[in-house]
């Protein structure tokens, strides 16, 4: 029995994993580097224990000081989030030699699904499809010629080794194949320490659509249904939802099937991701398995209403699956965007520093899944995602306006953010439709960042203006300054002018 988590993450993930601890009267025990001493996931847990210097490499990525930490508090388990040491084999393998309980899949499964040749070859094997190119490494460019004759153009080279968008060369002329595949293969060399690549054939215009799926140790696996990825810039996801707009009852029950089956293959248990990639015309491919909790598990969660830390953390226990797939429904529809601490009008830089302000929304319908505090201070080392905010509704159109309401709602200052990027995105026709493929932000790109002003700031614009004519006819006085209360002072303070007035 689990009695102490060990949570090898940090901010919003490790908060997240923490509160499913406590509901379960298991102990967590935070890691934190030098740079996350005030971190939320630091001062929520029952101990915590700094694991080294600032940068991820010498510390969020250091196996042998979580380790030392683990046995240090006398932690059962370590529970590794996302990214960092989640789809490290070796960091599993580490965990079972010092008989610590990783909560994930085995090193076989993280091994297999990390390889993307051997990875395809298995689905293959299991009857899942997987889109038209090579089962094996591409040894030479006579070789990569020959396969792009059988399947044609385009194509895209990508590195065995590689995922999540990393090391992948399109390949539209067949002029430039020859330089690509040089270029892929040592770009793989140097970002992975693996040359290795494979073809396939080119899928314009995808959708990615995932399903999430749980596994127990007696052969139980069963899906919790899709979720609808495609809003994504830089393969970095912005907004993701469930259902996908673009799904249908059977195309579920049948790529639900290919997940569970995908995962059977390599006898995974715990919590993990099929991704596919799904044309206009509804054909689907495999296209990876990610062996982790995800960013965006809240919105199955919500419409799932399952705790997917809680069933991972069974399932490390070795207890049964508490539910059968046909228990399972969605009700209702659920959108994640992402709060990120970035300049959207200057190609979204990381935007780190100290949180001057903030008020997050709250009320029917909505998470706010974060870890910053007034006066705590954005490291520049880690990614720059703030919060996760999730709407729920009964039917799409009510979590798109629970959305925006949320977004109006939601305040922060001191660092700038893409919560109004995102309001724009609300208020896009493509959005609204359910119309959109990964393509989405490109093909909106003026509409996104036009200056046109929206929800919040139109209103408070409005009023500024009112008092700066205000103050040019009167003598000078105090502008009000920021509190934080919901709404806005600039507002309270027009009202209170008017009422003079009358
Ligand atoms: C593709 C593809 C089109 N055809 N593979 C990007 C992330 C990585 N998991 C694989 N990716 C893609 N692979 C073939 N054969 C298009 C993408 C892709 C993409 C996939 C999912 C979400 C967003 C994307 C954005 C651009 C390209």
């Amino acid at each position: 029995m689990i009695r102490k988590v060990l949570v090898a993450n940090r901010a919003e993930i490790a908060v997240r994993v923490m509160r499913s601890c406590r509901e379960m009267g298991i102990r967590s025990v935070a890691v934190f580097s030098d740079a996350d001493r005030k971190s939320m996931h630091v001062r929520y847990a029952d101990e915590a224990y700094n694991i080294g210097p600032a940068p991820s490499r010498e510390s969020y990525l250091n196996i042998e000081a979580i380790i030392g930490a683990a046995k240090a508090s006398g932690a059962d388990a370590i529970h590794p989030g996302y990214g960092f040491l989640s789809e490290n084999a070796a960091f599993a393998t580490r965990c079972q030699e010092e008989g610590i309980i990783f909560v994930g899949p085995d090193p076989y499964a993280i091994t297999t699904m990390g390889d993307k040749i051997i990875a395809r070859q298995t689905m293959i094997a299991a009857g899942v499809p997987v889109v038209p190119g090579t089962t094996e490494k591409i040894n030479d460019e006579q070789q990569a010629l020959e396969i792009v004759n059988q399947i044609g153009l385009p194509v895209m080279i990508k590195a065995s080794a590689g995922g999540g968008g990393k090391g992948m060369r399109l390949v539209r002329q067949i002029e430039e194949l020859g330089s690509s595949f040089r270029r892929a293969k040592s770009e793989a060399m140097n970002a992975f320490g693996n040359d290795s690549v494979y073809i396939e054939k080119y899928i314009q215009s995808p959708h990615h659509i995932e399903f999430q799926i749980l596994a127990d140790n007696q052969g139980n696996v069963i899906h919790l249904f899709e979720r609808e990825c495609s809003i994504q810039r830089r393969h970095q996801k912005v907004i993701e939802e469930t259902p996908s707009p673009l799904m249908n009852p059977e195309l579920r029950r049948e790529m639900g099937e290919k997940a569970v089956q995908a995962a059977r293959a390599v006898n995974y248990k715990g919590a993990g991701t099929i991704e596919f990639i799904v044309s206009d015309n509804l054909e689907y491919y495999f296209l990876e398995m990610n062996t982790r909790l995800q960013v965006e598990h809240p919105v199955t969660e919500r419409v799932v209403g399952v705790d997917l830390v809680k069933e991972q953390i069974n399932i490390a226990n070795g207890n049964p699956l508490p539910f059968r797939q046909e228990n399972l429904r969605q009700f209702g529809h659920a959108i994640q965007c992402r709060i990120y601490a970035e300049d959207p009008d200057n190609n979204f830089m990381p935007n780190p520093g100290v949180i001057s302000h903030i008020t997050e929304p709250h009320g029917l319908g909505l998470r706010c899944d974060g870890y910053v505090y007034e006066g705590y201070e954005i490291p520049i080392y880690y990614d720059p995602m703030i919060t996760k905010l999730i709407s729920w509704g009964e039917t799409r159109t009510e979590a798109i306006a629970r959305m925006k309401r949320a977004l109006y709602e939601y305040k922060i200052t001191g660092v700038k953010t893409n919560i109004k990027f995102l309001e724009k995105i609300m208020d896009t026709k493509d959005f609204k439709d359910g119309k959109y493929n990964t393509h989405f932000i490109e093909n909106n790109e003026e509409i996104l960042h036009a200056s046109r002003l929206c929800g919040t700031e139109c209103e408070d614009m409005a009023i500024m203006a009112a008092f700066v004519d205000f103050l040019t006819k009167t003598e000078r006085i105090q502008p009000p300054h920021y509190t934080g209360e919901l709404g806005s002072n600039w507002k309270d303070f027009g009202r209170k002018r008017n009422v003079l007035r009358l």
